[in-house]
């Protein structure tokens, strides 16, 4: 059974919520919580570094016990202590947690003194407003968890694009060694690079589909096999992933990719055309009075209807069969039109390399230029650099520069903006810097008024290069902070200023919607990784698919420019 760094780190999630519901020592709960941490951050499979018998705790924050548990976990699939603990304490009460709101001391207290287990069983409390005579609740608190679980029901489970990833790229491959299966390809938006997916849709082409049907449903990481027909299975994956797989003949497979690749709105677009023209065009094919006249191919589908292919990140139905029409379809960015990154930490902050070992990292990736941007000490979770440490960095990337033949290091800060727009450090360091990253770490709550006053403010400063993270989002966790992109774009614009679309996969911030309204402003974008360890590199790849569901071509991109433009542009923008 093929572990992934994802179950691997969601037993250190439920081991850390279990011992801290049970009162446990809190430096326990802490040190699982960081190794959950640091093991969703690594770029290649634990699994596979256990067989090759590497030492584990080499990685930050994994010591002797928590490594031994991993190498359980990935042995069996299981922990033992887990399993334990669960006898203890009832595992559903991390339903509970999960509700705003709700903190392990409150949850401690529902289930001690009123045996409440359950999230139906808080809502039955809770509507029978009983749940405001417990100690530390109010009539307030029980009118927020019960809005907390109303708004539990209408969500619709859905996974990171990454996470999805570690499961369809390992069945995608198994599928395509089967005898019967000439091609494998996972559709829907999944496909179309989607920063979330709902499900997995797989096509596979083979002439002879039962066998291969009987063989998916045996696939040893489905946990329920919903239904199962001749070409069609549905099924659910242990970690909740439902993937649909259909079986289609050569002949039909270039109208069924395009037809479960979507969206439907592009679909149903397309279908459209095709009636204007007398075609019928469906999962087997486009038809001229019953008979078939293409779908062998998906570009034979679109050239049915005058069309040239369109990638599938575009088909969103958002302009792109009127671009497609009219010859002006965007040339989309690729991974390899990257030169550099400019938006990486180190361990002098929260990350967890050198200085050298990340620019090996961004050598191997095939960077030219590295910008070095640990926070600054306004951010002290994260050990932020003051004037002092900043400088002595300066220091040491200058050496690494004088040495290194190959890749440039810039000299940057990913610097904190303060509630009232000041950068959290003085102009005499900022200016000494190659680039100035401002992000907005706190008082998320600000009306979106002064929150985007409060950014403008802080892009008025003459040292100020690139807005990280625009929106503060993370995906399926937090809410973008209150802010008016339109003053944000057109400000960046006016004041040459870039903004950053942050490539890791639980972030994508900037959204494809506001990356195309920037491109169409002509604000150029930063794609970083925002690497915090040598693996990082690897979330480029994510912040390339949501540039081009954004419509960014090369000339959109800042970090596509070689060393020598990239600097006179950065020189330009701190003069
Ligand atoms: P998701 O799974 O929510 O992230 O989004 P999709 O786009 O993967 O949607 P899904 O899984 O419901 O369906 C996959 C594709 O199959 C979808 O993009 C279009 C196609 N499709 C499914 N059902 C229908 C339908 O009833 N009509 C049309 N035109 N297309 C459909
Ligand atoms: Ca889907
Ligand atoms: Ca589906």
């Amino acid at each position: 059974m093929a572990v992934h760094n994802e179950d691997i780190a969601a037993i250190f999630d439920e081991l850390a919520n279990l011992l801290e519901l049970k009162g446990d020592n809190p430096f326990k709960v802490r040190a699982y919580r960081n190794a959950a941490r640091t093991i969703r951050s690594q770029g290649t499979e634990l699994a596979e570094r256990v067989s090759r018998g590497e030492d584990l705790t080499e990685l930050p924050g994994i010591g002797k016990e928590i490594a031994a548990k991993i190498i359980e976990i990935v042995a069996t699939g299981k922990s033992h202590t887990l399993q334990k603990l669960r006898q203890e304490v009832p595992p559903s009460l991390e339903d509970l947690l999960q509700l705003p709101g709700l903190g392990p001391k409150r949850v401690k207290t529902l289930y001690e003194t009123r045996g409440i287990k359950s999230l139906d069983e808080l809502a039955n409390t809770a509507k029978s407003g009983r749940l405001r005579e417990l100690p530390g609740f109010g009539p307030k608190t029980e009118q927020r968890i019960l809005e907390a679980l109303a708004a539990n029901r209408n969500k619709e489970q859905r996974f990171l694009f990454s996470i999805a990833g570690q499961y369809a790229e390992p069945l995608r491959h198994w599928l395509q060694a089967l005898a019967e299966v000439k091609r494998v390809v996972i559709a829907g938006s999944y496909r179309r690079g989607k920063e979330t997916v709902g499900d997995l849709d797989i096509l596979a082409i083979a002439e002879n589909a039962p066998p291969v049907m009987q063989q998916f449903t045996h696939y040893e990481e489905i946990a329920e096999v919903v239904s199962s027909g001749s070409t069609r299975a549905t099924v659910i994956l242990r970690n909740g992933l439902q993937v649909d797989l259909r079986v289609v003949s050569a002949s039909s497979f270039g109208a069924a990719l395009h037809y479960f690749t979507g969206s439907r709105a592009h679909s149903i677009e397309i279908r459209r055309r095709g009636q204007q023209l007398g075609l019928k065009i469906n999962e087997y094919g486009v038809f001229k009075n019953e008979r078939r006249v293409a779908g062998l191919t998906e570009e034979s589908v679109f050239e049915s209807v005058g069309l040239p292919f369109i990638e599938p990140e575009l088909r969103e139905n958002r302009g792109e069969i009127e671009a497609a029409r009219e010859g002006r379809l965007p040339r989309l960015i690729e991974l390899h039109d990257l030169r550099g990154d400019l938006h990486c930490h180190t361990q002098a902050s929260d990350g967890q390399a050198d200085i050298a070992a990340m620019a090996n990292a961004a050598r191997a990736a095939g960077l030219q230029y590295l910008a070095i941007t640990d926070h600054s000490h306004h951010l002290r979770i994260a050990n932020g650099l003051d004037e002092k440490r900043l400088a002595q960095q300066m220091e040491i990337i200058d050496a690494f520069n004088e040495q290194s033949t190959d890749i440039t290091l810039l000299k940057g800060i990913e610097v904190d903006i303060l509630e009232d727009g000041r950068l959290d450090l003085p102009d005499s360091i900022l200016s000494r810097l190659d680039l100035v990253i401002g992000a907005v770490h706190d008082h998320f709550n600000l009306s979106e008024q002064k929150q985007t006053d409060r950014i403008l403010k802080a892009m008025d400063h003459r040292y100020f290069t690139v807005l990280a993270h625009p929106t503060g989002r993370l995906l399926l966790a937090r809410d973008p902070y209150p802010i008016d992109m339109v003053r944000v774009i057109e400000g960046a614009r006016e004041r040459g200023c870039y903004l950053e679309l942050n490539a890791q996969p639980k972030r994508l911030d900037l959204n494809d919607i506001h990356c195309r309204m920037a491109r169409d402003e002509g604000v150029k974008i930063c794609i970083d990784s925002d690497s915090h360890s040598p693996d990082g590199f690897a979330n480029l790849a994510f912040g390339i698919h949501q540039a081009r569901r954004g419509w960014l071509e090369k000339e959109d991109i800042l970090n596509t420019a070689d060393i020598n433009t990239l600097k006179k542009r950065l020189r330009a923008t701190m003069a």
